[in-house]
């Protein structure tokens, strides 16, 4: 793996866009958003209450990291990644919960008011039925049948380069997906070793050669739906795509997109040009290890993300991340809306 590692990447190529972006919050914001965010009750509740509450607490930040997420959010020459520190924590975590979760016994909602306060600063966090019942707080924890798959389940395999996509019937898995990803930590694996890689189109595109590029580019790829779709929904069979490009759009800005749980070539030229695809993920990509208290903001269309293998115990004390859902405006996917929830999805 020759991902960058952090040192480095804030070393030598901080100033360029494509790069990842550092978020230290100082200890005293951190502490006072901490005690704000410990008084408040469970946000799904009342989530758009919830949410304003914490758009007041989170516009506590010093003004130029406040401007800094927002920006990373607005602007299409903003990097694909962001890397917030120091963020509050709960002051008691429970067990990791052992099915996947949600925790029935959590006290207190600082982690929650952390994922949902950046989430805010981004857009607005969504469901979708067939993604941890439409839940908006999705809880990424290993789980014993999940261990190999190419899931927010699994530990034991490397989780292919992919950006998350959602089953749609209209054909193509890209469109009603998330804007973007927001992953916050509350325990790290065992051995601490589980890492988070996030590849930028700008950084891929650059190196692959042009004839890569141009299959990359041509409706010949489908994508299969993500495995919790399959699992679920279509008893364990392929439900694939129309055929559509890997990268598209403007040479300045492209947009990406491939599915973890695979993606079938029409071509043996195609099958080639994924190939080197992965490959320029690898040499490209940008290397996080998520502590508690640390958070990443992952725009899930100019770029895709993997993650590294680990070992889990499933003892309580297993590798635990919360994830939001964020899409900057619901309006283009309100063909999907259920009918008694504004921000869940079929
Ligand atoms: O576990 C990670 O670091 C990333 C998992 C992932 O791809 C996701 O939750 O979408
Ligand atoms: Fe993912």
């Amino acid at each position: 793996m020759t991902a960058t590692t952090i040192q480095t990447t804030i070393q030598t190529t901080m100033r360029t866009p494509q790069t990842l972006g550092l978020i230290e919050v100082p200890d005293a914001v951190r502490d006072a958003i901490g005690r704000d965010l410990a008084a408040e009750p469970d946000p799904t509740l009342d989530i758009d209450r919830a949410m304003a509450r914490y758009h007041q607490i989170f516009a506590g930040l010093p003004l130029e990291l406040l401007q800094r997420i927002l920006d990373f959010g607005r602007h299409n020459d903003a990097p694909g990644v962001g890397y917030v520190r120091n963020l509050p924590v709960d002051a008691e975590l429970p067990a990791t919960p052992g099915d996947g979760g949600p925790a029935p016994d959590k006290k207190t909602f600082v982690a929650e008011g952390v994922l949902l306060g950046l989430s805010g600063l981004l857009g607005e966090p969504v469901g979708f039925l067939t993604e941890k019942n439409g839940q908006l707080i999705h809880d990424v924890i290993p789980v014993p049948g999940g261990a190999m798959t190419q899931t927010n389940q699994g530990s034991t395999v490397f989780l292919n380069f992919h950006n998350d996509i959602v089953h749609d019937a209209i054909g193509r898995y890209d469109v009603s997906n998330p804007d973007f990803l927001v992953l916050s930590c509350l325990r790290a694996d065992h051995e601490g070793i589980a890492a988070t890689h996030y590849a930028d189109a700008r950084d891929i595109v650059r190196a692959l050669d042009s004839r890569t590029l141009e299959l990359l580019r041509s409706p010949l790829f489908r994508l299969n739906a993500p495995g919790s779709y399959v699992r679920d929904v279509a008893g364990g069979r392929e439900v694939l795509s129309d055929p559509v490009a890997m990268i598209n759009g403007p040479e300045e800005y492209p947009e990406i997109s491939s599915s973890a749980n695979g993606v079938r070539a029409m071509t043996t030229a195609a099958e080639a040009a994924l190939d080197r695809l992965q490959a320029a993920c690898r040499e490209t990509a940008h290397e996080v290890h998520l502590r508690p208290g640390e958070a990443l903001l992952i725009n899930n269309r100019k770029g895709l993300h993997a993650r590294t293998p680990f070992t889990a115990r499933y003892d309580g004390n297993d590798r635990w991340l919360q994830r939001t859902y964020v899409r900057r405006s619901q309006w283009t996917i309100r063909y999907r809306q259920t009918a008694d929830n504004r921000r869940v999805h079929h």
